[in-house]
């Protein structure tokens, strides 16, 4: 503490638990503290969509005369960051970092209402992948659909390394396990709306959560959860519960680096004919013929083209990307 600083009056540090423009909220010492950000922060970073975001280590001061409220005054770097690319209406052009400083995403899929989205599951994992996180797969509901959870689809996720989770709320399969995994880390729920992330995490954690109603008109859900929030965890370890999304566009992936976030085509990619194989249109490609023989599930292909389509989309549009950074 500096000389003639009043009780409280150094710089602390604290984590960041939601986020909105200008202004955030901060655990530090187990507190939560109202932030707004510092003027000099909110400068020169107009590309990037969010200066500040749940899971941020920041440093904070008081404001003199409102021991209320402080200030950030830093955001320190940061270990990691899972970033979306801006909605189709905004062109892709900008970066949406969702959250900051995390050790796993765990994606959240119900076997029933709403029904697997064709996809989502993998890009999400593909993210997880790029940016260096585990990747956990939790399928939820499993009370409406036991046959549904058998499928095999979900296995073929268990044998290229991810962590399956089948769970139910209602019967309670699976939630210790779940507890388990989010113990110690930082984690981030990810899923389409309704899956029942938030239900999950309040029966994991005791908290007080919004639960929605899936819509019999639809079977989807209604977004209850409107806002990214981390909440910590009574043995150490958070975990951030966000609105459901109904895609995932990774920022900073080019075209070609797409293949090295499958793990599954690694092996058969070998045998391609051309290096720069993207298993597309190529002759002689090992992951069109591992598909082919049965080896690899059609369904995976399908995904990586779609992201791959997206991918070269978004660049024909705003043309290739700086070379990433890390
Ligand atoms: N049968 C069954 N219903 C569940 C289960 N988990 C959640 N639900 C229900 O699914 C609905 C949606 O749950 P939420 O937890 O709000 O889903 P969410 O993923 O947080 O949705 P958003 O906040 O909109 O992204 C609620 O009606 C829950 O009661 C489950 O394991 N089995
Ligand atoms: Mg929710
Ligand atoms: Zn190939």
């Amino acid at each position: 503490m500096e000389p003639g600083d009043g009780d409280g009056g150094a710089d602390r540090e604290g984590v960041v638990i939601n986020a909105g423009s200008g202004h955030c909220t901060v655990v530090c010492d187990g507190r939560e503290i109202p932030c707004r950000l510092r003027g000099r922060l909110k400068q020169g970073l107009q590309t990037e969509r969010t200066l500040v975001v749940a899971g941020d280590r920041v440093r904070i001061a008081p404001v003199p005369g409102d021991p209320a409220i402080a200030v950030v005054e830093e955001v320190l770097p940061r270990r990691n960051r899972i970033s979306r690319t801006s909605s189709k209406r905004e062109r892709g052009r900008r970066e949406q970092v969702m959250m900051a400083n995390l050790d796993q995403v765990v994606v959240v899929q119900s076997v029933r209402q709403p029904e697997p989205s064709g996809g989502l599951v993998d890009r999400l994992l593909v993210a997880a992948e790029r940016y260096g996180v585990e990747g956990v797969l939790c399928l939820n509901k499993v009370d409406l659909d036991p046959v549904a959870a058998a499928a095999p689809a979900w296995d073929h996720y268990r044998s290229i390394g991810y962590l399956v989770l089948p769970t139910s709320v209602v019967t309670g399969e699976g939630l210790t396990a779940f507890h388990d995994r989010l113990q110690g880390r930082i984690s981030l729920l990810l899923g389409a709306s309704g899956t029942g992330k938030s239900s999950l995490l309040a029966r994991a954690t005791g908290l007080r959560l919004r639960i929605g109603e899936v819509t019999a008109k639809t079977g989807l859900g209604r977004h209850t959860t409107t806002q990214t929030e981390l909440y910590p965890l009574a043995d150490g370890g958070f975990i951030a519960d966000t609105p459901g999304i109904r895609g995932f566009d990774p920022w900073d992936v080019a075209p070609i680096e797409l293949r090295e976030l499958f793990p599954d085509f690694t092996a058969p990619a070998q045998t391609c004919r051309y290096d720069t194989c993207l298993h597309r249109d190529e002759p002689d490609c090992g992951v069109k013929r591992a598909v082919a023989a049965g080896a690899l599930p059609a369904w995976r292909l399908a995904a990586y083209l779609a992201i791959l389509k997206d991918l070269q989309e978004r660049e024909d549009v705003r043309g290739p990307q700086r070379r990433r950074s890390s």
